[in-house]
């Protein structure tokens, strides 16, 4: 009998191709439809490998009923979907999708802060909705980008991304990270501060920091009160690592200028949330890695981490400890 790979989301054909002939694959095959918890459950009892999404939540259950389980292939880079400690418990394998999609996310982290600062969104409606009656001064002007500072927090390779596109705008950046980063330093000329100092002096605070015990909630009422009332927020990572509610607080009092949310507490956010009636927010649908190259890239590194660790081999981007 050929091993067995379950797949929780329709993904092309070609992505695939390469698994067909060695093993046995289903897809799940709704595409905006997750696959439900108890297909999830009846499949890990049979998989010797899963490939996942984040809206997958793997933990002891399906570590415990997935016997032959020995690979879970996550198709991002953050895995804070699937319990580590109990996959290295039960001998799995966690690999993840790190460095290809750096690129494509800090791309669209910049497109989000630069949408954001110069009203983009709030103008291209206010055109199509024929409101564009005269040129007018100060008609939907938004802030400068250029020269201005931005705070990274999460100096990763997607965060250092960031900061390369900032460098090219003649931006100063600032940073906060668990460690520091002397390339991104003598590369950039970044400079390293605490957390207060960052969210104190920057202009535009963008939030690349993976979601942890340590950040969650990290982004509160009295962390938005210390920026500056011209401040920028873009959250480019996880949503639970802000408190919503104080955000669309700040948002509504004024303390920051805006927000540009790339991810929410809970995805997809409820079309009724009150921070999507806010005009100073740009939302996106989570879709930071989505290119259509990039989502290619990371379908193959999952596809070739499954096959490696299925013939015995070691995967390439295992995340967890043996
Ligand atoms: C995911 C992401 O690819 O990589 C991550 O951690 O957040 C995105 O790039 C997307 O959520 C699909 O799982």
């Amino acid at each position: 009998m050929k091993p067995y790979i379950f797949i929780t989301r329709k993904l092309p054909d070609e992505a695939v191709e390469p698994l067909k002939n060695k093993y046995e694959v289903t897809m799940w095959d709704k595409e905006d439809v997750a696959v439900p918890r108890s297909v999830l459950l009846e499949e890990a009892k049979k998989a010797d490998a899963l490939l996942t999404m984040l809206s997958d939540k793997i933990d002891e259950e399906i570590f415990s009923v997935g016997e032959n389980l020995k690979v879970v292939a996550n198709l991002a880079v953050g895995y804070d979907n699937i319990d580590i400690q109990k996959a290295s418990e039960h001998g799995v394998a966690v690999c993840n999708t790190p460095d290809v999609l750096a690129d494509t996310t800090a791309d669209l982290t910049f497109a989000l802060l630069m949408a954001t600062a110069r009203r983009i969104v709030e103008a291209a409606e206010f055109v199509k909705e024929g409101k564009w009656k005269s040129w007018a001064p100060l008609l939907l002007a938004g802030h400068d980008i250029h020269h201005k500072t931005i705070g990274i927090v999460g100096m990763g390779s997607i965060g250092s991304t960031v900061a390369k596109r900032a460098k090219g705008f003649d931006m100063n950046i600032l940073y906060h990270n668990r460690s520091r980063k002397m390339d991104v330093e003598a590369e950039l000329g970044a400079i390293y501060c605490s957390f207060d100092e960052l969210v104190e002096s920057a202009d535009f605070i963008v939030c690349l920091t993976p979601l942890t015990a340590e950040t969650k909630d990290l982004f509160t009422k009295d962390v938005f009160k210390k920026m500056k009332k011209t401040a920028i927020f873009i959250n480019a990572s996880r949503g639970p690592v802000v408190n919503e509610e104080d955000l669309y607080q700040a948002l509504e009092a004024s303390d920051i200028a805006a927000a540009g949310l790339d991810v929410f507490e809970q995805e997809p956010i409820d079309p009724a949330h009150p921070l999507l009636k806010l005009p100073n927010v740009v939302a996106l649908p989570h879709i930071g890695s989505a290119s259509i190259e990039t989502r290619m890239d990371m379908m193959n590194m999952c596809v070739e981490n499954i096959d490696l660790v299925l013939s015995g081999q070691e995967s390439k981007t295992r995340v967890n400890k043996k």
